[in-house]
């Protein structure tokens, strides 16, 4: 018997780029296709997973290493693939998550400056050939993004970091868009909901009907 098989969809991009927003909209897409979903995020989606983003984003560790960071990542995805992610997946529901290793380059990557070499060792090690089949990557200026996240109280570790940092990250996302353009779309997340949503719909519609 052939197994059946989801599809991996993953939404990236900088602060305040809309993602919490989208992904509800996003999944209402899928489940209104008929396909079965299962939502999830990173750093997270186990419980494990889940008090290691305790770490990484908390407070209680503010001078980590930037390898301590890299390697957490790296220990978190592992596990959400181990006990959620590639379970789906063979069980045929298509998984959508709220970031996952194009994050790591970015952030740790194009953020923090490790070597991209190093990441996709890690990344080869902890998923094999396991990659998402579509990423949408909102993308919109710095400025702006900050501007929008600024609105929130408490920012975390990450979110403490200075403007310079995330121009660096979306050079990152962007990077890797160019470098991969069949699987990543990037939507451009400055204008109104309504006209990101607009072409949200465009790209899962190919997707959906592809
Ligand atoms: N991280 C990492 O370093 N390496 C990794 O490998 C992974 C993650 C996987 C946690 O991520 C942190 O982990 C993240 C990177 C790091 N750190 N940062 N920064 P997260 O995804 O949980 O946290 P987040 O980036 O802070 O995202 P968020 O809170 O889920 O959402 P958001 O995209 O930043 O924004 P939002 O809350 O959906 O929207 C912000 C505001 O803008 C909100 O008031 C909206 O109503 C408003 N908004 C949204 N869209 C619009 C439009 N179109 N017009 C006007 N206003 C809008």
């Amino acid at each position: 018997m052939s197994q059946r098989y989801g599809r991996f969809i993953t939404v990236e991009g900088g602060e305040g780029a809309g993602k919490s927003i989208n992904l509800d909209y996003i999944r209402s897409l899928i489940e209104a296709a008929g396909h079965p979903v299962l939502f999830t995020r990173e750093p997270g989606g186990t419980p494990l997973g889940e008090e290691v983003r305790e770490l990484l984003l908390g407070h209680r560790h503010t001078g980590m290493a930037d390898d301590a960071e890299l390697l957490l990542m790296f220990a978190a995805r592992a596990e959400h693939i181990a006990r959620c992610i590639r379970p789906a997946l063979e069980r045929g529901q298509w998984v959508l998550c709220d970031r996952f290793t194009d994050a790591t380059y970015a952030y740790q990557g194009g953020g923090r400056g490790l070597s991209e070499a190093r990441i996709a060792t890690l990344e080869q090690w902890v998923q094999g050939g396991l990659r998402p089949d579509l990423t949408l990557l909102l993308d919109l200026p710095v400025e702006i993004g900050l501007s929008r996240a600024g609105v929130r109280s408490e920012p975390d570790r990450f979110e403490r970091e200075q403007a310079a940092f995330f121009q660096r990250v979306r050079e990152a996302y962007l990077r890797i868009a160019e470098a991969h353009p069949a699987r990543v779309t990037v939507i451009d997340a400055a204008p109104g909901l309504e006209r990101v949503q607009a072409q949200i719909d465009r790209a899962m519609h190919g997707f959906l009907s592809g």
